[in-house]
């Protein structure tokens, strides 16, 4: 943000921009392919002002059905999940397909499925297909995947199918956002289902056992049986669409599970930071309450020790002053022991400045980036309420 413009100037720009976010947001709702998929890439890419659109939109969605689709490498996911998109094609339902590889491997299967999703849906204005490649950070992945299904959901898509592999805790949290997610399973995997039991197991509302042309069908049952599983469990050729209306109609009704839908550009809690004189007696405090720490740092600018307690997904930041001229030094002088300050996670961290800044709000600083390489901003309590307000970036 550049500080030279006048605050008309600001005004004038924001309301080019939200003009610009209306005209995009209602070709969508119309149901414009090609404004969707120009969203979809901004929002890929995190774009503020994609990210803006997305908000603006996501008011319309909740009607989609969202199914996570997991397992391991080669099961045939993608196969079953192109299989899936023509039986829904076939009832007249839209669909969405967001393939997911986390893993970054660019392995045969993942480029051939490719290929024939592209070739079997390719003109079919109702198969809204994108792959997702390997960002920096697999958090960074889940966030863009579950924006993207809220889009697709926005827009109007009637299934959003998310086809991940299943090699672990990106998966989790990709499929968090799913309300069915289905794990795919393969005859012959003996041992294996010992192996991925730790992983994905746990998250599957359906099993399906693909390939159930090859021999070995009837142990993968009894062992998921035997390892206490409870939910349904299909059989499918994917390659022949072989109990796909099945798998149709288990996503469609029995089987919903109304996980909360997480919406991660909305801001959530990143920490409450406590300005405290004694860190050893406040550790040990929170300590007895069953919190553990996490991370300890002593961050030579602020001139302080700081203590990290997680509490759900959200953290106590214990704060203690290095030497007497720390801003917690003289915030203890001040006010004694207690809040120092809120830390928000949000979306889009340099429109919610933007935001601020039109609005008059005193923010101590422009953002900046601190040492774990997330940029923050600090607001003054004078705008917040009374209480100190930083405003972290997701990332
Ligand atoms: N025999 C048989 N082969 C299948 C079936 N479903 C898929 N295949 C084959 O299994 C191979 C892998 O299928 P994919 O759909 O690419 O599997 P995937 O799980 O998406 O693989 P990755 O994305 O690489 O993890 C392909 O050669 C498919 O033709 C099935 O039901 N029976
Ligand atoms: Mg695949």
């Amino acid at each position: 943000m550049d500080f030279e413009h006048t605050p008309e100037q600001i005004h004038l720009r924001k309301a080019v921009r939200e003009f610009a976010e209306a005209e995009i947001a209602q070709r969508i709702r119309q149901g414009d392919g090609r404004a969707l998929a120009r969203l979809a890439t901004g929002v890929e890419n995190r774009e503020s002002q994609a990210l803006e659109t997305l908000r603006e939109l996501e008011s319309a969605g909740g009607h989609a059905r969202i199914v996570g689709i997991t397992g391991p490498p080669g099961a045939g996911k993608s196969t079953l999940v192109d299989a899936l998109a023509l039986e829904l094609r076939r009832q007249g339902k839209t669909v969405a397909i967001l393939a997911v590889d986390p893993s970054s491997r660019a392995s045969g299967g993942a480029i051939l499925g490719d290929r024939i999703r592209m070739q079997q849906h390719h003109a079919d204005p109702g198969v809204f297909i994108r792959s997702m490649a390997t960002r920096g950070t697999v958090g960074g992945l889940a966030r863009a995947t579950a924006d993207l299904a809220h889009l697709m959901d926005a827009a109007g898509r009637d299934y959003v199918i998310i086809e991940t592999v299943g090699v672990g805790q990106d998966e989790i949290e990709i499929t968090s956002v799913a309300q069915v997610t289905v794990v795919v399973l393969v005859p012959g995997m003996g041992d294996d289902i010992q192996a991925i039991k730790a992983g994905i197991m746990e998250i599957a509302d359906i099993f399906v056992v693909n390939k159930s042309d090859r021999p070995g069908a009837d142990r993968v049952e009894l062992e998921l049986h035997a390892e206490g599983f409870a939910c349904p469990i299909l059989r499918t050729v994917a390659t022949e669409g072989k109990g796909i209306a099945e798998l149709v109609q288990a996503i469609s009704s029995g089987a919903r599970v109304d996980r909360p839908r997480k919406t991660m550009v909305c801001p959530t809690i990143d920490h409450l930071g406590i300005a405290v004189a004694n860190l050893a007696g406040s550790i040990a405090f929170y300590e007895s309450l069953g919190l553990a720490v996490a991370h300890r740092e002593t961050v030579a600018a602020e001139k302080v020790d700081v203590a990290m307690l997680p509490a759900g997904d959200s953290r106590i930041e214990l704060l203690q002053p290095t030497g007497p001229d720390s801003p917690i030094a003289r915030f203890l002088e001040k006010r004694g022991p207690g809040l120092h300050h809120v830390a928000l996670r949000v979306g889009d961290l340099s429109g919610a400045v933007a935001r601020l800044k039109a609005s008059g709000a005193r923010l101590l600083h422009d953002p900046r980036t601190g040492a774990g390489g997330h940029t923050y901003v600090f607001v003054h309590p004078a705008s917040t309420g009374g209480v100190l307000l930083e405003l972290i970036q997701w990332n």
